[in-house]
């Protein structure tokens, strides 16, 4: 009995530790993630801009298909310097799309081809110019289709049944 209590400890460590790992990423503003292409013949093409106005992007998410290789082309249409942001996560490789062409912002178009990973998930796509994803410049990006694949849900109601499991077992060896 006491094995299957350890064993118990030991799983809901293993489910639990990950999911206290906050996913944070700082504010590095433009030039930390690579501008290069991730790969060379793009399946789907997916366009991106800013708002006419305002710290905000012309669409509140972006959908990319999984394990394709998809041409992201941002538009900058203000005078002011933005860009296209998705940080690394899942086996996406971080990337950023510049809003500018040295000091030129409006009009700017800018394009890069990411390859994106085989797997269903949502992250966060946002503007890096200090300031603007705080005042609201950021955007879901959907990678696949998460509903069906739903892995980080399912991972968290497992983690949750793992632990209430875990704390009636500590209840029950406590009785005895
Ligand atoms: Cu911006």
């Amino acid at each position: 009995m006491k094995r299957t209590f350890y064993l118990y400890l030991a799983l809901v460590l293993l489910l639990v530790a990950p999911a206290t790992l906050v996913q944070t990423s700082a504010q590095l503003g433009p030039g930390s993630h690579p501008e290069t292409d991730q790969c060379t013949t793009p399946t789907t093409t997916v366009v991106v801009g800013t708002a006419t106005s305002g710290l905000k992007f012309n669409v509140s998410e972006v959908k990319v298909p999984k394990n394709a290789c998809v041409k992201i082309t941002f538009q900058n249409v203000q005078s002011v310097n933005h860009d296209f942001v998705v940080d690394a996560v899942n086996g996406l490789t971080g990337f950023q799309i510049p809003g500018n062409n040295g000091s030129k912002y409006l009009g700017v178009t800018n394009s890069i081809n990411i390859k994106t990973p085989d797997k269903d998930f949502k992250t966060e796509f946002y503007c890096s110019i200090i300031g603007h994803r705080a005042g609201g410049m950021y955007g879901t990006f959907i990678v696949g289709n998460p509903s069906s694949g739903s892995f980080v849900p399912g991972f968290e109601i497992l983690t949750t049944l793992f632990a209430i499991s875990a704390i009636g077992t500590l209840v029950y060896f406590k009785r005895k």
